[in-house]
């Protein structure tokens, strides 16, 4: 008893800056879709799974809180940040009370279970609600090119950050907690057996379902794969499906919108959305075809800037207005994260007046399939005080400009 009060009095001494000076210092350790697999399958119990996530989380959200303090200061202190701010303060603090919890602790272990679960609901609006923060910032000073490397530069990261928060908190609750298991198969919300093809007609389905609720129409599916690497019928590989979903719904919507916009939805016959779906040794590689008159290459990276995607006009109460199909939202480049999450790719090429072609790469082996996390350190700052103007191409307009989007890439102002 009056150990644990000596415990409690020690914790509570160390302040949450310490404690995030302290966490900011460890990188994170990335695990693999095969150990996400094998440890829900034979070494995995709950007080390893605590023992590992009361360190390994405080150092992801650490990291990621040293680095939202190299933000623009205009952007730090819109309201909508700070709220972001705020929810980060609050979990980094719940966690730390378990720095002193025993793993052979029964109460310890289901309190720390419905702490990740509380954790998980508040951080539920984090990218709506940055998404705001920006929008004030763009409203009330906007946005300079600098400026908008960085807030690109940091969302990926922050978001990618939180993806893999999110991967850990859901598969200790999935495997722990006392939630009735939906899939008997699945470990966590890891598929063994991911069935490629299910997933596109899933998320095709879904799209095609929104699709013909705003055009009265929709473009049909063709689907081809080829396995050229094992016996098992169809394509099938171990991975997150809710992941998968996302990013083949996201595609889906973007080429029906596409093709509904080029042939006006009082045509009566629409080119198939075409998708080939192969697997090689190293990548599963999905591709969807469209031929909704493509986009010119200079615009291609609008769709993956978060800056162009704020929609200016959120619908507004009561409306009855059903929304777009795809707007510019912060799907696209989520998407891609999610891709590169697990050591994979998403990209689009477009033939402009013809159509897109948008792929995504998949790891194969789930040894290969490795958490791509951010790492906080000095490199990292040092990029986002890099504001050297690349004057050393030849720019017709002669405007200065930043490297953000590459040799060829728009420009902005
Ligand atoms: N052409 N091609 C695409 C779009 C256009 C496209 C498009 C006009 C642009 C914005 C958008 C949705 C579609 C496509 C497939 C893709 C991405 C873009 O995966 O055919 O919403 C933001």
């Amino acid at each position: 008893m009056v150990r644990q009060s000596i415990r409690l009095l020690q914790s509570l001494a160390k302040n949450l800056p310490s404690r995030m000076d302290h966490y900011s210092k460890f990188s994170p350790s990335p695990l693999s879709i095969k150990q996400f697999l094998d440890f829900g399958l034979k070494d995995g119990d709950e007080a390893k799974s605590f023992t590992f996530l009361r360190q390994e989380l405080p150092v992801r959200i650490a990291n990621m809180m040293k680095e939202m303090n190299l933000l623009p200061f205009r952007l730090l202190h819109m309201p909508s940040v700070k709220i972001v701010t705020s929810w980060y303060e609050q979990t980094l603090q719940d966690l730390v009370h378990f720095e002193e919890g025993h793993e052979d602790d029964m109460v310890c272990l289901s309190d720390f279970t419905s702490r990740l679960i509380t954790i998980r609901n508040r951080h539920a609006n984090v990218v709506e609600t940055m998404a705001q923060g920006v929008l004030e910032m763009k409203e009330s000073y906007g946005i300079d090119s600098h400026e908008e490397h960085n807030i690109q530069y940091f969302l990926d990261r922050f978001y990618m950050s939180r993806i893999s928060i999110r991967m850990l908190i859901n598969q200790h609750t999935l495997l722990f907690g006392s939630a009735p298991k939906t899939h008997p198969t699945h470990i966590g919300s890891v598929d063994p057996y991911c069935d490629v093809v299910s997933v596109i007609h899933e998320a095709y389905d879904s799209a095609r379902y929104l699709c013909d609720q705003y055009y009265l129409a929709s473009p049909e599916m063709d689907l081809e794969w080829v396995n050229a690497r094992d016996k098992t019928n169809g394509v099938q590989i171990v991975y997150v499906p809710s992941h998968l979903y996302h990013m083949l719904f996201e595609l889906f919507k973007n080429a029906m919108r596409a093709v509904m916009e080029h042939y006006g939805s009082s045509s009566y016959d629409f080119p198939k959305v075409q998708v080939m779906v192969t697997k090689g040794r190293k990548d599963v590689t999905i591709k969807v075809s469209d031929r909704g008159g493509g986009i010119p290459r200079s615009k291609i990276h609008k769709l993956f800037n978060y800056m162009y995607s704020t929609a200016p006009n959120p619908p507004k109460p009561g409306s009855t207005t059903i929304p777009p199909l795809a707007g510019y939202g912060y799907d696209l480049p989520i998407s891609k994260l999610y891709a590169n999450y697990f050591m994979g790719d998403l990209s689009l090429s477009s033939m402009d007046g013809y159509g897109t072609d948008a792929i995504i790469y998949l790891k194969v082996l789930e040894s290969e399939a490795n958490e791509l996390l951010p790492v906080y350190n000095t490199s990292v700052s040092k990029h986002y005080q890099a504001n050297t103007p690349t004057s050393d191409w030849s720019s017709p307009t002669g405007y200065t400009r930043y490297f953000s989007t590459g040799i060829g890439g728009g420009l902005r102002r």
